[in-house]
């Protein structure tokens, strides 16, 4: 047996990533959770006995059912889940019906992508934008706070071409990452300070004459309020923000200026900062005043996702909910540990957690963790090993992988829908997250006939859209190929002739939105919440700014126990020569990462890979498999972003020690 690409897919082409390569190991992996397990030892230990299904169901059931009848109501059940699947049955169809119709709180899914989905949103309308499969076009690729070669690196060979045609590649990122490294240049700028660069851009494409006047005129809304911002940022003022001289500045704008099709590929990493909206919100306005959106190849993409209009309602079903609060996922910690869970109202007396590992993945891990150790607080956790979550549970749950359930796929980085179709039966006593909801649903007494629906009548339902852009993806489609384009052109350049998403269907550099909401109308520099020139008594003390994205070789915290990805790696850090010096670190050394929020172990690493008073911890690493139990969310925040409520896990600034 084994996992392989469609070699005639257009976009991938028949490529694995690093970690799906090992997909078999992990499925079948010794450690695989094959039966519901009962906790038995205090919470934490992972001390678990096998159980029945019967026997969980009805325990778990009766304990919901305890709660929701109880003082505080249904609001005090708490769903967490994210994209362990990105599966639209296996994330968001029954699950949510089971939440909904039980009125218990909802959750606000900020983890990942919600600040630079508003920065989009509040400019071209939607989080839609470039095609990748235009990029061969281009004159000028601009790979902006994103790692491609480990994140996207279905990407790569599609730069690949353009720079076989000339053109030139470039990477912004503070870390020289291995797709820096391939790059023709590594822009290593200061963390959180994107605006202020793409402003200082603006300043120089104004001033010299570079803008596309037609394309500003018939497509923009404020185009005269954005030149005038755009005076402030000088480049000397940009370069003491950014930390890039003055004048690379000055001839990265011409450059871009000149271009005909410059592709700025941004993505999430750029914007887990403070002003992570604002900063995707001002790169976004570049390609309207160059003009770059009327040719193929030219533009920005952060994410193709918004063309995907699966029928969310027909799936979740919303209209079974009572109104009721929402708790956004990354103030777990003090959802968890407030007597009004944060937010107001009854404390969270049961959580469900499931595609998630929030005990890993969650900003300031030492409060998520303090409130999963709550002995009044009955946890129930889906997923296919024990991680660090399940070790809290009360009950452990078995799902099944990709390999053994139905689901259908957005895409977030090119423009087709996946089917998925089970190539084995589930193993053990697994069952897909849609029939463990189905089944908790018959327990609790729910009764509502969408709960009877199998999976394939889930299928129909997600595809039964009324939008243009779903014609092409029907369930024989799917069925015949595994994959169907949307019905867009290929490469399809949305705003060629303008026609954006917003209220005005224009690009809006100024935005009545925003400024209704109390925010700055215009683009502009929103510093991160932990910028040294802020908080100087904090940056006294605290003066190193902390990345942890991903390692290669790990999927956020998933694929970190599988042996051949983790080999026999340990949590590192890297830091600058410079850096490193005055703290006596040294190559190889054992070390500290702290600040008052928590520490966390690692081998320090002393390279010019990083820029000077940054330090990169490749992430996402389960507590229990490193070598103190701690990993970099013990640092993180649960502050969020200027818009879409996100996290901040890339603004944190820390201090590094020798260990003791
Ligand atoms: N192998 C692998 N692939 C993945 C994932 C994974 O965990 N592993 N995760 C998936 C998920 S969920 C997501 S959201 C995407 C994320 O993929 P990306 O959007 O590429 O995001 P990150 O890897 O978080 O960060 C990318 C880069 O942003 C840089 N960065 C940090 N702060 C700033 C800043 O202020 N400005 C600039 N210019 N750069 C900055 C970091 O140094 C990092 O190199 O990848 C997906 N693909
Ligand atoms: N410090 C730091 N923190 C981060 C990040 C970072 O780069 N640095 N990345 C952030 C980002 S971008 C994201 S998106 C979040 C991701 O956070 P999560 O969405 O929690 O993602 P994972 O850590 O991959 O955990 C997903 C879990 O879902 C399980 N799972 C997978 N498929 C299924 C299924 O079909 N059924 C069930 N029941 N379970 C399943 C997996 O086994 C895994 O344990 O983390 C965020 N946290
Ligand atoms: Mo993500």
């Amino acid at each position: 047996m084994r996992v392989q690409g469609d070699p005639n897919h257009p976009f991938t082409a028949g490529f694995l990533c690093t970690k799906v390569n090992r997909y078999l190991e992990r499925t079948y992996h010794p450690e695989r959770l094959l039966h519901p397990l009962k906790r038995v030892g205090r919470k934490g230990r992972g001390e678990f006995v096998a159980v029945t299904w019967g026997e969980a169901l009805r325990d778990i059931a009766t304990r919901l059912r305890a709660i929701a009848a109880g003082p505080h109501g249904a609001q005090a059940i708490l769903p967490y889940s994210y994209c362990g699947t990105m599966g639209m049955l296996q994330g968001q169809s029954m699950d949510r019906r089971f939440f909904n119709a039980i009125g218990a709180s909802k959750l606000d899914r900020t983890i990942c992508s919600t600040a630079g989905a508003w920065g989009m949103r509040m400019t071209v309308g939607a989080n839609v934008g470039a095609d990748a499969e235009g990029l061969p076009s281009s004159d000028l690729v601009i790979l902006w706070g994103t790692n491609t070669l480990t994140a996207n690196p279905h990407l790569w060979p599609f730069v690949r071409k353009a720079r076989d045609g000339g053109a030139r590649v470039l990477c912004i990122d503070p870390i020289r990452t291995r797709t820096a490294d391939q790059c023709d240049e590594w822009l290593p700028i200061r963390p959180g300070t994107d605006a202020a660069l793409a402003l200082g851009m603006m300043h120089v494409l104004f001033a010299e004459g570079l803008q596309d006047d037609a394309y500003l005129a018939q497509h923009t809304l404020g185009a005269e309020q954005l030149r005038e911002r755009a005076r402030e940022y000088p480049p000397d003022r940009v370069a003491s923000l950014t930390g890039l001289p003055a004048e690379r500045i000055v001839t990265l704008a011409r450059e871009y200026g000149r271009a005909k099709a410059a592709f700025l590929r941004i993505n999430y990493g750029l914007q887990r900062h403070g002003g992570g909206a604002m900063a995707v919100r001002t790169i976004a306005c570049l390609p309207a005043i160059t003009g770059h959106w009327r040719r193929t190849g030219g533009g920005v993409q952060l994410s193709t996702s918004a063309n995907f209009k699966y029928n969310t309602a027909a799936l979740e079903r919303p209209e079974l909910s009572p109104d009721g609060r929402t708790i956004n996922m990354i103030r777990l910690g003090d959802a968890l540990t407030a007597a009004d869970a944060g937010v107001g109202g009854p404390p969270v007396q049961a959580l469900v957690v499931y595609n998630s590992n929030p005990a890993a993945v969650a900003p300031d891990r030492n409060v998520v963790l303090t409130g999963l150790r709550r002995e009044d607080l009955f946890t129930v956790v889906l997923d296919h090993f024990q991680t660090d979550t399940a070790d809290y549970a009360d009950y452990v749950l078995p799902a099944t992988t990709q390999l053994e359930h139905l689901d259908v796929h957005l895409a977030y980085g090119h423009h087709y829908a996946t089917l998925n179709r089970p190539a084995i039966a589930p193993l053990g006593a697994c069952k897909p997250n849609t029939q463990i909801f189905r089944e908790l649903a018959a327990a609790m007494g729910l009764t509502d006939p969408c709960f009877a629906d199998d999976d394939e009548t889930l299928v129909r339902q997600a595809l039964s859209s009324a939008d243009p852009k779903m014609a092409t993806v029907t369930y024989d489609a799917l069925m015949a190929h595994g994959w169907v384009r949307l019905n867009v052109p290929t490469p399809y350049v949305p705003y060629a002739e303008g026609g954006f998403l917003t209220p005005s269907g224009k690009c809006e550099f100024y935005s009545a939105r925003m400024e209704a909401m109390g925010l700055d109308p215009l683009p502009n520099f929103t510093p991160p919440h932990e910028f040294p020139e802020e908080v100087p008594e904090l940056a006294a003390r605290f003066p190193i700014a902390l990345v942890s994205s991903p390692r290669h070789q790990f999927l956020n915290s998933t694929f970190v126990n599988i042996k051949s990805l983790r080999r026999d790696a340990e949590p590192e850090v890297m830091v600058h020569p410079a850096d490193a010096a005055p703290r006596s670190l040294v190559d190889g050394m054992p070390v500290v990462v702290f600040n008052d929020r928590g520490a966390f172990s690692a081998t320090a690493r002393v390279t010019d890979a990083v820029r000077q008073g940054v330090a990169w911890a490749p992430s996402v690493w389960w507590g229990k498999l490193t070598g103190d139990g701690h990993n970099a969310n013990e640092t993180t925040s649960q502050r969020t972003t200027d818009m879409g409520n996100g996290p901040v896990f890339y603004d944190n600034l820390v201090e590094i020690a020798p260990a003791e």
